[in-house]
């Protein structure tokens, strides 16, 4: 849930990155820190690693301050997609705001995909996060690799969920941004109908995102 401390015109709103194993979830984060800002941006922070897994989580600060003063912060977070670390993910996973699932496209991970995709579902549940409202955009990444789900079937099996789909290749920032762009702004239209971040603030879903972006 959003922190929202409305006698200093403070939000921090927490984002999870989560998907299976080496899916492409830091290096979404690490894409972003180059492409957002603005506003300004924290240091990336990645606790404890094991080469290139990560084995608690990665958070990546995002903040901005609007013309009359409103101060934003996002809070960017990895789970890690391991099997064995489902403790720690759902440690992370608790009081998301949105979430982006970051799925891998090789044809040999959709069972990985899937499987992580109910583990979403069911730490949501467990950790008390409405599934059915809560803000998620899946995105399929590694698409510069051969042995890839076309796009087409990606597109049929994840229609009926009514979900925003994203194409990546995270390792050159190809579709990062998007991803990032469409969980904020599904995130805002929840906050604002929650606090009126829009009437009582002047913080228009325009100028949410337009900060966010270079
Ligand atoms: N070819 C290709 N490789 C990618 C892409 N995105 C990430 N990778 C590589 O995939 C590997 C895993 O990426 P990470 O971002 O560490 O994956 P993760 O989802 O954080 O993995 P865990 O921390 O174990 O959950 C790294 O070697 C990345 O460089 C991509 O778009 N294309
Ligand atoms: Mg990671």
């Amino acid at each position: 849930m959003a922190d929202f401390d409305q006698e200093n015109n403070k939000l921090t709103v927490k984002i999870v990155y989560y998907g299976p194993g080496l899916s492409g979830k830091t290096t979404n984060i690490m894409s972003l820190h180059d492409l957002v800002a603005n506003g300004g941006r924290g240091d990336l922070m990645k606790l404890e690693t094991q080469g290139d897994r990560t084995l608690f989580f990665d958070l990546l600060p995002v903040y901005f301050q609007s013309a009359n003063g409103f101060k934003i912060k996002l809070k960017l977070f990895t789970v890690p997609g391991q099997v064995k670390h489902n403790a720690t993910r759902k440690a992370v996973l608790s009081r998301a705001d949105a979430v982006a699932f970051i799925a891998d496209s090789q044809n040999d991970q959709s069972m990985n995909n899937a499987m992580s995709f109910e583990n979403l579902e069911e730490n949501a549940t467990q950790v008390g996060l409405d599934f059915n409202t809560l803000p998620l955009v899946v995105q399929f990444n590694k698409r510069d690799l051969p042995n890839i789900i076309p796009e087409e079937s990606v597109r049929k099996r994840w229609e009926p969920t009514g979900l925003p789909v994203f194409f990546a290749t995270a390792l050159r920032g190809a579709g990062v941004l998007e991803t990032f762009t469409s969980l904020v702004q599904l995130a805002y239209r929840q906050l604002t109908a929650k606090y009126g971040l829009a009437e009582k603030y002047g913080l228009s879903e325009q100028v949410f995102i337009q900060h966010l972006v270079k």
